[in-house]
């Protein structure tokens, strides 16, 4: 499944990229009672540009752990559909009031913001439907679907978010933006190499070192992002920059300066790509992944 001579993450990632790309495009033509423009709502951002990381580490888990099929398609699926309805409902003029998202403008903008909550909607939906549809062992389909309610809820994705749009009046503690980050980011990279394993086969042992993975790399993923909107271009990234300062958030490179910020992050990639050892070169796409983390300009 793997393109050895790939050099670059993105090219060694592209054919996971295109088996995603074709499947969502297929799961969100929606048939008779889905209205037009919930429709192209929802398509406007699922199938724009985006990097494709999550169900990316879905598929990667799998393949290390040595199954990986169209279960494992339809359950990268399942959590970018999370993934996207998190960013459309970021978008709102209620929490984040963004007028730019994979360089599109955002759903809201287009749609209008009652369309763009139904599409988060719906994609939330679809989301469990498709998980619950792929086709692995019903007891580990039913551990998975659990995995990805619990990383999308109130102790995780939604409640990292809450205290995300709260923490302007918190005290900037470097405790609660690390459990902020833990939630409202790594949460959803966690889930999907937990998933991915569970699909794949992993022995116990091995789903540790994946979830353990995970938890560093999410980490890692989120102060760099903090980075890039401090120093990002944003035609590179296809959202705003300055976002973060503008709404007085707590972030890495406030609170512990950009240096700092960059070493800690290059500190955890190293940390999760040991955690990989044992996988020997199968594990070759997540390490190319994490290092990609570290590099991205967008
Ligand atoms: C609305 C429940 C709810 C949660 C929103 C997604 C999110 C949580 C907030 C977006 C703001 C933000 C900067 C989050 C942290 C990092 C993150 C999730 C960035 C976007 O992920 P990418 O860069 O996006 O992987 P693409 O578009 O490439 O998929």
């Amino acid at each position: 499944m793997l393109p050895t001579s790939a050099s670059t993450f993105p090219e060694y990632a592209q054919k996971f990229c295109d088996q995603v790309d074709a499947a969502l495009d297929e799961l969100t033509s929606y048939g008779p009672g889905c209205p037009d423009p919930l429709r192209e709502a929802i398509r406007h951002i699922v199938l724009a540009p985006g990097k494709r990381l999550r169900p990316t580490l879905v598929l990667m888990a799998s393949d290390v752990c040595g199954e990986c099929n169209h279960v494992s398609v339809a359950a990268a699926c399942a959590v970018e559909m999370i993934h996207t309805y998190s960013l459309i409902h970021d978008d709102l003029p209620a929490m984040d009031d963004d007028d730019l998202r994979r360089g599109r403008p955002t759903c809201h903008l287009v749609f209008g913001e009652a369309t763009a909550i139904l599409a988060g909607d719906a994609l939330l939906a679809q989301a469990f439907e498709v998980l619950a549809g792929c086709g692995a062992e019903p007891s580990i389909v039913a551990r998975c679907c659990r995995e990805l309610a619990q990383a999308a809820g109130a102790c995780a994705l939604v409640g990292g978010q809450a205290d995300d749009l709260a923490a302007p009046e918190a005290v900037a503690e470097l405790g609660l933006l690390e459990s902020i980050h833990a939630r409202k980011t790594g949460a959803m990279f966690r889930v999907s190499l937990r998933i991915g394993a569970l699909l794949g086969g992993a022995s116990d042992e091995q789903y540790e070192q994946l979830d353990t993975y995970g938890e560093k790399l999410g980490l890692a993923f989120q102060i760099t992002d903090d980075l890039l909107d401090l120093t990002g271009n944003e035609n590179h990234l296809g959202k705003r920059t300055g976002k973060d300062d503008e709404h007085h958030k707590l972030t890495f490179p406030s609170l512990l300066g950009v240096q700092e910020s960059e070493k800690r992050a290059a500190q955890l990639i190293d940390e999760a790509c040991q955690v990989l050892d044992s996988f020997g070169d199968r594990a070759k796409g997540l390490e190319m992944l994490a290092r990609y983390v570290l590099e991205r300009t967008h």
